[in-house]
Parts: C-alpha cells; structure tokens; sequence
C-alpha cells in the first residue's frame, strides 16, 4: 500500500500554468495562501478580492505520482486507486487514461486497476470541474430549489453546502482532495469490519457480533478453512477478553459472521458526567494457509451503550395546555439531560482541520460542561478522528444528514448519489458509541413550510405527491436515508430533519419532537428575558450573536489598518458579520437592554454581555433545563446552543471563536451545565416599586440526591447593602432530576432602589452552587454609584495553574477576567465573566499560568469610575417578621433582620 500525498496543482487547460506543490488532504485555496500565492482571504475584505473569487471558477489539475514493481514471482494481485475524499466533481485519469469520475465528496472512490495498466512510475491526475459552474448546469437542467444562505445552485451538488456561505460563513466554493489517497495492492482484504452489540434488558449481558465484508482474490477463498479469521476483542484496560479464529467458508459478496461473544456485566459507556466511556477493541486479521503473513488486518475502539430517545406522553401540565411529549435519551437505562453546542465545520478550508484541532475543540467543549455536539447538515461527515474522540470524551453526537435549509431535487441519478452516500456514511460511523441519532436534514421541513407552493402536505404520506411537489427531498429524508440507516445501523433513532414533530404536525411545533427556537434573534425577535416561555421538548437549535474578543476583531483587518479605522461599525467589521440583518438586531437588544459604550473594547464587551445574557440563568438554558423535572415527567430534554465555533474570524453566535478564544457566553453556559445548578428569578409584581417574588428551583445531573440549605439575600445594589436574608432547609434535589425549592415571596421594592437577588446552595456550610438575579433591563442601574470594589487576589500559582479569587464590595455585573502577556487561547480558565455579590468570592483556575500574565477586569458599567465610597457610614438593624412558602405548602415564620447604612453628615 502507497500513500499517494505529494500533488502539485494548477489551473486546468492554461498552458504555462505555474504548478503548485501540495500534500494530501489540501484544497486549492488553503494550498495558494500557503505557498503565498494567495493572500490570506480571510482578512478584511479580501473574500470579494478578483484573485480570490476566480479560483472557483477554474478547473483546476492535481498531479502526482507513484513506483509500481511489477514482481512476476508475486502471487496475484488485486490493485486499486483509493481516493476516500475528493471534493467534488473530478476525473481520475491513471497515465492519461480515465478510470474513474467523482461527483460525490462524502462517498470514496475505490478504483480497480489492472496489472497492464500500471508501469514503473505511474502518474495519477485529477481534473476538477469548477463546482459553481457544474451546479450552475444542474440547475439549468433540473430547475432551481428554494433556500436560505448560498446560491440555490447549491442544492444540486453533493458537496459541503457552507462552501457557497453562510449566515456566519464566507464563501470559497474551493476543491480538493480532503481526504487519504492510496494505490493498494493485496490478495484479499477486510472491506469492513462490524461489530453488532446488543444488550440484554437488565445491562448484565452484551452480545458482540462480529461481521466481517471481505475482498480479494476469488480462489484465495475457494477452499474452506484456507482463508480464516481471528477475532481478538480486547477489554478497556487492554487485557484480552477473547481470541477466535474463524475458518468457515467466507463469501465475496455479503457479510461474514464470524463471532458470536456473550460478555457478562459488560463496562458500559456512557457521556460524561453520567459515567465513564470505557472502549473495548476488536482486531481482526485475515489469513491464508498459503500466505506467511497476515492478508489483512482492520481494527478499531468500541463503547457497549444502549441509547433509546424517549417519546412518550407527558403528564397535561394545565387543563388548557396541548398535550406534550417527551423527547430525552436514555443511556443505558439513565435519563440524560443534553447540554451542549452545534458543530459546524472549523475552517472554510477543510484541509487545515486536523486531529489536534478537533481534540482542542471537543476538550474545550467538555471544560464547558457539556456533552453534546450536533454535526450540523451544512457541513461534513466528520473525519474519524472526530467520532473517536467523540468516544473517547464522552461527547453525545446528533448527527445531521448533509442536507441544509433547502429544497433538494430529487432525480433518480441524484437519490441514487445520495443513498450511497447515506450508506457509505452509515457504515463508517456506525462502530462509534458516541452517535446517538441521526437526523435527515437542517430545516428543510421549516423551509418547506414557509412556502406553501413547494407543495409540502405534512399529513400526505403518499409518495408519489411528494416527488411530483416541489419538496421532492421527502423522498430521500423518509425513504432512502431512514433505510440506509435501519439497513445498516437497526436500532438507531432517526428522524427525517431537525427541527422535527411527528404525527403531520409543524417541524416547529413546541410540544412534541425538537425545536429550532429562533424567536428570539429571528423569526418575532422576542426578549431573551422570555426564552423560559419558548421552551421546545428539545431545543436543538437557539442562539444569539456575540462579537468575538478584542484580539479577534483586530485580526479581521488589514495591518496597519489606522486605529482610527478600527471601530465596531467599520466596513470590515460588517464583511466580518454574515447575518442578514445583524446590525439591526445587536442594536437592538444592545439598546433594549444596556448603557454601552461605542469605542471597540466597550462595544465588544456589550454585545458579549448580551449573548451571554441570552444564553445563560435566567434565561434560555436555566429556564429550559428547570423543566428536566423526574423520570415520568420530563418536559425539556436539553438545549443545544447554536454554535460552538466559527470557520473563520467572524462576528456570528459562536461562543468560542475561530481563534479557540471562548466568549463570556462559554463561561455562562459552563456554570448552567454545571452538575448541581441553583436557579434563581424574579417574578416583579409591581413595576413600579419592583416588588417582587423571588422563586428558587435547582437542577441535579448527578446519580446522588443533593441535599443542603438555600441562603437568600437581597442587596441594594448602588451601596451593597443587605435588604433581606433568608435561610430554608435543609432541601433536597433529588439525583438527576430538577425541583421547584421554594420561593421568597412579598420582597418589597422601593423606587430608585434596585435590588440585586442571590441565592446560594450550601451543603455542610460549603456553597457547592450559587446565582443571582439582576432587575431588567441592565440598562437602568445606576451608574453613578460607590465604587464596586473589584478585587482580583492571587491564592496561589503552583506547577504554571494560578487561582485567583475574585470578589467585590458591590454587587457588579459580569466582570470579565482580561489576561495580559499572553494569547487567551492558551490559557484553560475555570470559569469568568462573573457577577459578583458582597460576601461571596468566585475562584477562578488558570491553567497555562507563567511569569509575565497579567489579569485586569472590565465590568458592566466600569467604564463609570463609580463614587469613591471611603466614607463613614451609620448603620441601623431592624428586625420584622415574614413568611416563606416551602415546595408542597409547607409554612415557615423566620425573622428577618433590615440593615439601613447611611453616611454620616449625609
Ligand atoms: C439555523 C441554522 C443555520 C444558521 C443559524 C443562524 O438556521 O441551522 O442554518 O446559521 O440558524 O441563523
């Protein structure tokens, strides 16, 4: 076997064209900026730039070449050309002869070769077509479909659809060869290698069976138990489970089952934070009587997991309400509450995605305390690479066909195309435990729905109406990819898009499947403060934009831009923002909700505070996840924020930027995805006064129930006095499950006086969660009040991890850790962008420590120096006596001590 990695490129049919070197995976864009041919389009508006734009409209030519030793004295040989990944449309031409077209980047080719056809030195080309102009001609021909983002030629291609741009993405429809090319020369070979679990109802026992799809040399398989096979499975801590050899007739055309294995109380894997993700491994060698050495050998890592995604009716929450569903998974028996992010792909130019990259994005997911990432359908079929990991973390993956807001054709030549590709897909990602469901589509159904003369009938089931409507892809989303999945996968859950409701109903509809919930953002633009009101069953999609940090903003524009030109509203700042309408609506929920300033450091920090606000406590994943409830009723089965990354630098709704710098929002979601998460909001029953009631609920994803006490204080936000404290207990939340624990109820409100509710969960005096309610909007705190009193002391630096506890006098909203001397990316920080009360200190772990980092703070309103407040101040105790109102009505009269500061002379 050769691995054919060194290319050299050029435009196709322009004589003289200048060769370019490259090596396997590449694309033509990345391939020209690295040989500094073309200047980095990523920078200001360079995207639009002619010598950037033309490349797509070029065929372009791939060369190499590779040795072949005819050896007359070898057995015989079957050869093949393996390309596992060309994007897209391409000619294989083996020493000027076609062998092979390509019109499909996510199926490979394997293309036989015949002895004559090789020589000493082969040159191996490949022609691509310019993707843009061939689905240009598809369309001509086949009409043109509907869609949001990209140009509707698009939807003709199998190709990655954010190639054409995105509402967060540039467009560089490139072409390549993105993954391994290799010239195979073998007797017989393992095509593939399955392993089928099965689990018994209690867990206690795992069925392993092994499949094995061969190839190779017919008469190597003639005589029964010439060829045979050894199966070794080996435990998670690397000792051998067992060792068979299987010596029955094999045959060419379908699987081979070679093994049967009962394991007793196998170790299950599980996502993190439910469990441990355990990998057994399997490694099976084909050999012959005749051959020394082994024919073949494939191996791979495996997780024992049953997931089930739970659909059952849910308990009528009011008389009037719709009836609901649930929509949760269960590992292995455990509910698990979902948390975690869309994936899109992580560079516009996939040859740049590497091992290392995926592991420091899906670590990073993981310090994140979530456990899930949606492979969004714009995209790829990740590499392996991913999925492994995947395994390895414990990261749940809803995996997304590569279908994307739009109407697809459905011409036979194209279905066939596509169920290849399905099943190509099914096959390989089918051993990784991490993939929980597969889902036919992003929001095509939604697409569909917004527009009636596409014909989409939700209810008609009858076939031959969808392929004869303009929304032909029901075909494939609920005939060939359900079947390629059930062929290939049985057992696995599928559902023909995301968003999706079953039973005819709406694909948004909120009481039954996932939701898409993009009414705050898009669709109505509701408040964020609402979010808890547009709870789906699952929210597999919401979000809100966020500028990405300082340093990020900087390096979308040209150096030596004047500093002048560097402003939040610049012509380059826009080209880096991709969402229609994107101005409008930061505006928008900037001016509803915060005094900020215009200057870049203030404005990044304001747009930062409100994605952070959208997508945190008291909003979106703290309503959301207060609705996991117990087994039985499960209203929300979890919450995936759009998105996690970005593919270029890039105003979008990432909470991580292209750069690996995480946005406030990370942290924020962090500390909602936490295992034990208090809530805290304000239900203000007077707006005048801002009276208010203050109800507690708490949220538990861990096995063990979570007992402690609830401490409530209430602070005058301008001097950090305490208004109210209150203490109830001991509560419990109960192991993996949410629970209302009480409310504070008739907390007076006073004009001027804004009052700033924390709350605190102590277990044996130790607060193992905390959070705080801030009166809305932002905007109308007094900024003209004492100094905050922000501290930042460093505790300790030991072995490059420092912690530094922070704290402040006042209560202070969202106060961002700023590091100096050094690149935010390489640093592992615990948590940041806090808000902080009097009493309560937030330790925050630096991992990547060293000499020379500083750490400074910006926080909401801290371009206001505040009052210096070193004045004398009277203080006066009062006490009065309140009623709390305990979950199930219990009653409790507790005394409540007032404390009144005034400054002397005042
Ligand atoms: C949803 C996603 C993406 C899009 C995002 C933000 O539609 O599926 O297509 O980028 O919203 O608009």
């Amino acid at each position: 076997m050769v691995q054919i990695q060194e290319w050299t490129i050029s435009v196709f049919g322009s004589d003289g064209a200048p060769e370019t070197a490259t090596r396997v995976p590449f694309d033509v864009h990345s391939t020209l900026i690295a040989s500094g041919a073309l200047a980095d389009p990523f920078v200001g508006t360079r995207e639009f730039d002619p010598a950037t734009e033309e490349l797509a409209g070029f065929k372009w030519k791939a060369v190499a070449r590779f040795a072949f030793v005819a050896n007359a004295a070898e057995p015989e040989l079957l050869h093949v050309l393996a390309f596992d990944g060309l994007d897209t449309v391409a000619e294989v031409f083996l020493n000027g002869v076609s062998v092979a077209k390509s019109n499909n980047m996510f199926v490979p080719l394997r293309i036989p070769v015949s002895k004559e056809q090789l020589k000493d030195e082969n040159v191996v080309e490949v022609i691509f077509e310019s993707a843009t102009a061939v689905a240009k001609a598809l369309e001509e021909t086949h009409g043109a479909g509907r869609l949001w983002n990209g140009d509707s030629s698009r939807l003709h291609l199998r190709k990655t659809q954010y190639h054409w741009g995105w509402d967060w993405g540039p467009t560089f429809v490139t072409c390549g060869i993105w993954k391994d090319v290799r010239f195979e020369s073998f007797q017989a070979r393992i095509a593939d290698l399955n392993t089928i679990i099965e689990l018994n109802d209690s867990l206690t026992e795992a069925t392993v069976k092994v499949e094995l799809e061969v190839e190779g040399i017919a008469s190597l398989f003639s005589v029964p138990g010439e060829t045979s096979a050894v199966i070794a499975i080996e435990n998670p801590d690397g000792s051998s489970l067992v060792t068979e050899s299987f010596n029955q007739q094999f045959s060419l055309q379908e699987n081979n089952v070679i093994l049967t294995h009962k394991i007793a109380n196998p170790k299950l894997w599980y996502p993190v934070g439910a469990g441990a993700q355990p990998l057994y491994k399997i490694t099976a060698t084909l050999l012959h009587t005749s051959v020394p050495n082994p024919l073949s050998i494939e191996s791979h890592k495996f997780g024992i997991r049953r997931v089930k995604l739970v659909e059952t009716p849910l308990p009528q929450k009011s008389p009037a309400g719709p009836s609901q569903t649930s929509f949760y998974f269960e590992v292995n028996d455990r509910p698990v509450l979902l948390g975690g992010s869309n994936w899109i792909p992580a560079d516009s130019f996939l040859a740049r995605v590497t091992r290392d990259k995926y592991e420091r994005w899906l670590r990073l997911l993981i310090q994140g305390n979530q456990n899930t990432a949606r492979v969004w359908g714009g995209g790829i079929y990740e590499h392996d690479a991913f999925y492994e990991l995947c395994d390895e973390l414990g990261i749940l993956v809803w995996q997304d066909f590569m279908f994307a807001c739009g109407s697809y054709p459905s011409y036979p030549e194209f279905v066939q195309n596509v169920d290849a590709e399905a099943r190509a897909t099914v096959k390989r990602l089918r051993k990784y435990a991490s993939i929980a469901i597969f889902t036919g589509n992003n929001e095509d159904y939604q697409l569909a729905e917004s527009l009636p003369e596409l014909g989409y009938q939700p209810g008609n089931d009858d076939e031959k109406q969808w392929l004869s409507s303009k929304f032909p892809a029901r075909y494939i989303y609920e005939k060939i990819l359900p079947k390629a999945v059930s062929d290939l996968w049985p057992g696995t859950a599928y559902k023909p898009g995301s968003p999706w409701s079953s039973g005819g109903k709406a694909s948004g509809d909120l009481n039954t499947g996932d939701a898409h919930q993009w009414n705050v953002w898009h669709g109505t633009q509701e408040r964020y403060q609402d979010y808890g009101k547009l709870a789906g069953r699952f929210v597999s999609e919401f979000g809100m934009e966020g500028y990405p940090v300082v340093e990020t903003v900087k390096a979308f524009f040209e150096p030596g831009t004047p500093a002048a030109e560097i402003h939040p509203f610049s012509a380059v700042v826009d080209h880096h923002n991709k969402a229609d309408g994107a101005a409008r609506r930061i505006g928008l929920y900037m001016a509803e909700n915060l005094r900020f300033g215009t200057n870049l450091e203030e404005f990044v920090y304001a747009s930062q505070l409100i994605q952070s606000e959208a997508l945190s406590a008291a909003t979106s994943y703290g309503q959301w996840r207060r609705e996991w409830g117990s087994d039985e009723d499960r209203r929300v089965g979890g919450a995936l924020v759009w998105q996690l990354n970005d593919c270029w630098p890039v105003v979008s709704w990432a909470i991580v930027d292209y750069f690996y710098r995480p946005k406030p929002a990370y942290y924020s979601i962090k500390r909602q995805l936490a295992p034990i998460v208090l809530g805290i909001s304000r239900k203000v029953t007077n707006k005048k006064t801002g009276a208010s009631d203050a109800e507690v609920w708490g949220v538990n994803i861990t096995d063990d129930d979570a007992i402690g006490t609830i401490v409530f204080e209430s602070f005058d936000y301008a001097t950090g006095h305490v208004l109210v404290e209150k203490e109830w207990g001991p509560v419990t939340i109960p192991a993996n499950s949410s629970i209302e624990l009480g409310s504070v109820e008739g907390l007076e409100g006073k004009r001027g006086v804004y009052q700033i509710f924390s709350v605190q969960f102590k277990t044996d005096g130790k607060v193992v969660s905390s959070a705080s309610d801030w009166p809305q909007p932002l905007k109308h705190l007094p900024v003209s009040v004492p100094t905050r009193g922000v501290k930042i002391e460093q505790v300790s630096v030991e072995a490059n991890v420092a912690v530094l506890r922070v704290s402040a006098a006042r209560p202070t909203k969202a106060v961002w850790l700023k590091f100096g001397g050094i690149d935010e990316a390489d640093l592992i920080v615990s948590d940041n962008f806090v808000d902080l009360v009097p009493g309560q200190v937030v330790d925050v772990v630096v991992k990547g420590w060293r000499q020379g980092i500083t750490a400074d703070k910006i926080f909401y309103n801290s371009d206001f120096p505040g009052i210096e407040a070193e004045k004398v101040w009277n203080k006066t105790v009062s006490t009065t006596t309140s009623t709390v109102f305990i979950a199930g009505g219990a009653v409790k009269t507790t005394t409540v001590k007032r404390t009144v500061y005034t400054v002397v002379g005042e």
